[in-house]
């Protein structure tokens, strides 16, 4: 046994971590595909790197050294259920079988589980950065064992992105808990997406800028308070013309946004944890709305304006969006860290959100200057109960909301879609009511459904016999 440390799954993601492993010292790396000529290939493309290529689960388990890890990167679902099987007959007890891939995190709760009881150990890993990640330092989201980290931890951070002198990696909580951070992460990404296209089309629409001139606001916007990955590939992106037609590219994509999944499972762990996240799962269903051209042929059917404003300041609107999408980022941001603490308190995870928010500042899509305010934020106060209420966010709030609320009421009067910058505001000013409509709701329901209320004024659970004389009665909870 030679190599310590081992890759399953050859694609694109798994031979650029394995050459990000053996590119790093004193790591030898074991390598398996399915399919062997990708072993084969990968070891001929790259000489230089350590490998030990191997053909079979019972080369692969020999040539590692004790305790054996082995990192899972196949094709989520029955690929990793498939691989563990096997992993599983020539692994022993106290051996790492590490998922890579992107599994969803209640499939790694039962993985581990059912790992565990043959003594190995099952670390869910969320990995994010893409296939350039992989390579040159990725973000990494483990959660599993303590006893694991101790092995892993180590190779980990000789791999991981470094962001301030700082490996972006850390042991995020066990079981599934690093494949929900990591869910999450993709869930705020579709916000930070989805926030970027809005202020783009909202430019746009009400300037008649072209795309390379808003790619210099995104490029100069990079270099203030919104720095960030995502702003930074946006003004690339809106630079590029089309060869063919010599026009931006941006004109000749179609408009039709793709998904992989993990924004929704986002989403739908927030409505199930009772979570508002609507900003990001507004971001997700505007992808959804984008991708049903046979609905959206109702364009010229629906009445309603005719998508056009003309800013009569061109530079104080760009300036308005440019804080309209501040405001909105946090907001998502601020839902996002609300899931996880969500998700930590439902299945008994400690998660330390500061540490989330600093792992994130390196390697991943969402990486950023602003989540150095995160971690300041959770340091100030851990258990903050709303991120956006801590004092560097309120003040950032202070600052954007005129012209948040501005460029809302604009768009909605324009009849432009601005999905999560409304959404976001609906949200916030949420949060701000002292009083909501939540009291006839209430009402409505104990109307129709005998489903009681509370007082403002006294203990107790109370229903009105509506259907009988309308007094009201004490009932007994049942909820
Ligand atoms: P793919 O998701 O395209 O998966 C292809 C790999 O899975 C190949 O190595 C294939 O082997 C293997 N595989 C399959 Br399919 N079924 C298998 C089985 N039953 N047994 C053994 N191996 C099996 O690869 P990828 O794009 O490199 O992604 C790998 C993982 O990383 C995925 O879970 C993905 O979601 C995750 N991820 C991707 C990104 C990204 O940016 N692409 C980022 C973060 C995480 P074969 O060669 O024999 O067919």
């Amino acid at each position: 046994a030679t190599a310590n440390i081992g890759v399953v799954g050859l694609a694109v993601m798994g031979s650029n971590l394995a050459r990000n492993l053996a590119s790093r010292e004193g790591n030898t790396v074991a390598i398996f595909n399915r399919s062997h000529d990708k072993t084969e290939h990968l070891v001929a493309e790259h000489p230089e790197a350590e490998f030990v290529p191997t053909f079979s689960y019972e080369e692969f388990a020999a040539s590692l050294t004790v305790p054996r890890t082995a990192i899972i990167m196949v094709k989520a679902g029955a690929g990793t259920d498939a691989v563990i099987e096997e992993l599983l007959k020539v692994f022993e007890p106290g051996d790492i079988i590490v998922d890579g891939g992107n599994a969803l995190f209640t499939d790694t709760i039962r993985r581990e589980k059912a790992v565990r009881e043959t003594g190995v150990n099952f670390v869910g890993m969320g990995v994010s950065g893409g296939e350039e990640g992989a390579l040159l330092g990725p973000s990494l989201m483990p959660g599993g064992s303590d006893e694991s980290w101790v092995t892993l931890g180590p190779i980990l951070r000789s791999i991981a992105a470094v962001a301030e002198g700082e490996p972006c990696v850390t042991h995020v909580g066990h079981d599934g808990a690093g494949h929900f951070v990591k869910m999450v992460h993709n869930g705020i990404e579709y916000a930070d997406m989805q926030v970027i296209a809005e202020a783009y089309d909202l430019i746009r629409r009400a300037t008649g800028k072209t795309p390379a001139e808003i790619a210099d606001i995104f490029a100069e916007w990079n270099t203030g308070d919104l720095e960030s990955y995502l702003i930074e590939i946006t003004a690339e992106v809106l630079r590029q013309v089309d060869a063919d037609t010599d026009k931006p590219l941006v004109d000749i994509i179609v408009d039709q946004a793709g998904a992989k999944g993990t924004g929704g499972w986002t989403a739908q762990t927030a409505i199930d944890l009772g979570v508002p996240a609507s900003g990001i799962a507004e971001a997700v269903f505007a992808r959804s709305l984008s991708s049903h051209p046979e609905q959206r042929a109702t364009t010229g059917v629906l009445p309603g304006p005719a998508e056009e404003f003309t800013a009569f300041d061109a530079d104080a609107f760009v300036e308005q969006v440019r804080l309209a999408l501040y405001a909105s980022k946090i907001v998502a941001y601020s839902q996002g860290f609300d899931i996880i603490r969500a998700g930590a308190a439902h299945y008994g995870w400690t998660i330390d959100l500061g540490t989330v928010a600093a792992i994130w500042r390196g390697g991943c899509i969402i990486r950023a200057r602003f989540l150095n305010r995160i971690t300041e934020a959770y340091a100030e106060s851990a258990d903050l109960p709303v991120l956006m209420t801590a004092p560097f966010f309120r003040e950032a709030l202070a600052a954007s909301q005129d012209a948040w609320r501005a460029i809302v009421a604009t768009a909605a009067a324009s009849g432009i879609p601005s999905p999560v910058f409304s959404s976001s505001l609906a949200y916030y000013d949420g949060l701000r009511a002292g009083r909501l409509p939540a009291a006839l709701i209430q009402g409505q329901r104990d109307f129709f459904g005998a489903h009681t209320y509370k007082r403002v004024d006294k203990d107790g659970t109370f229903h009105t016999l509506w259907s009988g004389d309308r007094s009201e009665v004490e009932a007994v909870d049942t909820h």
